[in-house]
């Protein structure tokens, strides 16, 4: 089978030409319609200089003419760049000046904000820009070769801005068969994608499980648990964060007999309690399949489809996936059972971050194992239970945030002294932004986040301000965050 992403999404679009890739508000796409459109689309595309390799920046709404966009980008060999449809100005400058992108698609109202940040170099339209007057004519696909990058995803980190982890044409193909395989995807399936398209979750795990086997989907613009749980009935597989069960939980709508139709029911990005787990099971007999990845890496390890599939465990690593734990300072390899960072090598693994050669040499090992960030240890059994997190990062929902990113916002106000950002646990999102002030002088908790929204995606947003006289700090002076997690533990508490 070729190497390349467009020759996958080809065999696809011809083997099952007639049956339905995709239904969204009413309306259905087959396979063959999703072919041409995407194709003629690459035509647009190509008349606004998207070439192999240039980069195409995506800011809109989710929607069959987003995933059309996609399927184009592809077509043409140049690079899908996807962004949270949350960004602010600010964090968009960054990604525009970075990227360098030729086109940048955006909602409608935004042109003259992406027109600002492209600096007149980037041509900028929004879908419906793209799509009128459509070229009759399909564009011819660019030949690409494995090793070719297809994507970029941002992801943030504990100092410094956010790196552009470049995925590969082989990454997201050799991905995307290993799932299909393992969770056994047929042309029977019909997926719930009710998740956002421009993550490696939403966007490459839940969309090539389902073209690549021939499957079909049903987009919803957002999770909504009512939705959700009627379409159950003609569906087969979701594919979640944890909150999307908890959610479900807590909808008495959610039962045996809703659940009646489905085979699969799958979670990530984020640690799906073994409460949650276990609640789940009693609720509709189904126990979810919890399974673990990156935006660097893809999938990495899954619970298995036949036999346990244990909660708090993220299940052994893919089959064509190395893992092993290690210790992180000096690499050492540690033995079966004992805890330390989780370091992974595969055909899945990303090319390294967009421009960033330093940063990108600092996460990998010399024998070419990547270094996630992610405590763990491997059971007896060969699955993985993930312990903590090396990386300063909260997980609120599925969506990461990294404190220092809040913390420096915060810091450079003038009402500010010192501010420390925490995760601590919320019965809906798992983990809570929460920022702890010692204020410089007058301070009002409600003000500084409606201003900090100006800055900041509103999942970044600190749910809580708490303001102290004094940071609680150890002998070098330094913030004693584990202290504050303790002590603000049961903020949420349900
Ligand atoms: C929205 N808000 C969030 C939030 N999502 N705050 C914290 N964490 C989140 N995840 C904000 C909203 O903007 C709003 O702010 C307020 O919180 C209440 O929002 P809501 O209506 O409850 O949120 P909702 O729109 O229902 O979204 C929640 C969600 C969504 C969990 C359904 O965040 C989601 O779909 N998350 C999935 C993210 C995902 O795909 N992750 C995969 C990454 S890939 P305000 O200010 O308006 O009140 C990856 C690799 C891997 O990690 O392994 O998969
Ligand atoms: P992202 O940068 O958005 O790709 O987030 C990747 C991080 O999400 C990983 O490094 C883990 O910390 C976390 N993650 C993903 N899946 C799981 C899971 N099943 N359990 C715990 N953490 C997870």
């Amino acid at each position: 089978m070729a190497g390349d992403l467009h020759s996958r999404f080809a065999a696809s679009f011809a083997r099952y030409a007639e049956r339905t890739l995709v239904e969204a508000a009413g309306r259905a796409w087959s396979y063959a319609e999703i072919e041409v459109l995407s194709a003629r689309l690459a035509s647009r595309l190509g008349e606004l200089g998207v070439v192999p390799g240039e980069r195409v920046l995506v800011q809109t709404d989710k929607s069959v003419e987003t995933l059309l966009l996609y399927f184009a980008v592809v077509r043409t060999g140049a690079i899908y760049l996807p962004l949270n449809v949350d960004y602010t100005e600010a964090e968009l400058e960054y990604f525009a000046s970075d990227a360098t992108p030729v086109l940048a698609v955006c909602r409608e109202g935004d042109e003259p904000l992406f027109e600002r940040i492209g600096k007149g170099r980037v041509a900028v339209r929004t879908l419906a820009a793209l799509f009128a007057n459509l070229p009759e004519a399909q564009a011819p696909p660019a030949p690409r070769q494995p090793q070719d990058i297809a994507a970029i995803l941002y992801t943030s980190g504990t100092t410094g801005k956010p790196k552009g982890a470049m995925l590969t044409q082989r990454n997201l193909v050799a991905n995307g068969e290993t799932l299909i395989e393992l969770w056994r995807f047929t042309s029977e399936d019909r997926l719930i994608h009710a998740l956002p398209i421009f993550h490696v979750h939403g966007l490459f795990v839940a969309v090539h499980c389902v073209l690549l086997s021939g499957a079909s989907m049903v987009f919803l613009e957002k999770f909504e648990s009512g939705a959700v749980i009627e379409l159950m009935a003609r569906s087969t597989v979701l594919m979640g964060v944890p909150t999307f069960y908890i959610r479900l939980l807590a909808d008495l709508r959610f039962t045996r007999k809703a659940a009646a139709n489905m085979r699969l029911f799958v979670s990530g990005s984020a640690p799906l309690s073994a409460d949650i787990h276990r609640a789940f099971e009693a609720r509709c007999g189904h126990r979810v399949l919890e399974r673990y990845g990156m935006t660097e890496t893809g999938m990495l390890t899954s619970n298995p489809y036949d036999g346990e599939r244990r909660a708090g465990y993220v299940g052994p690593p893919l089959p064509d996936v190395e893992l092993r734990i290690a210790e992180f300072e000096t690499g050492v390899v540690l033995a079966q059972g004992e805890v330390g960072i989780v370091e992974v090598r595969g055909p899945n693994i990303f090319a390294g971050y967009w421009q960033m050669p330093e940063k990108t040499a600092a996460e990998f090992r010399p024998d070419g194992f990547f270094i996630t960030g992610d405590m763990g240890f491997i059971d007896t059994d060969g699955s993985v239970q993930l312990v903590g997190r090396e990386k300063d990062l909260i997980i609120s929902g599925g969506l990461n945030v990294y404190p220092a990113e809040v913390e420096a916002l915060l810091d450079d106000r003038a009402d500010v002294a010192e501010a420390a950002v925490i995760g601590v646990p919320h019965p809906d999102f798992g983990e809570a932004v929460v920022a702890v002030v010692q204020p410089a002088g007058r301070f009002d908790a409600d003000m500084v986040r409606e201003e900090m929204r100006r800055d900041l995606a509103a999942f970044k947003v600190p749910k809580r301000i708490i303001v102290l006289d004094e940071l609680p700090r150890n002998t070098m002076g330094k913030i004693q965050k584990k202290l504050l997690r303790e002590q603000y533990a049961n903020l949420f508490e349900a």
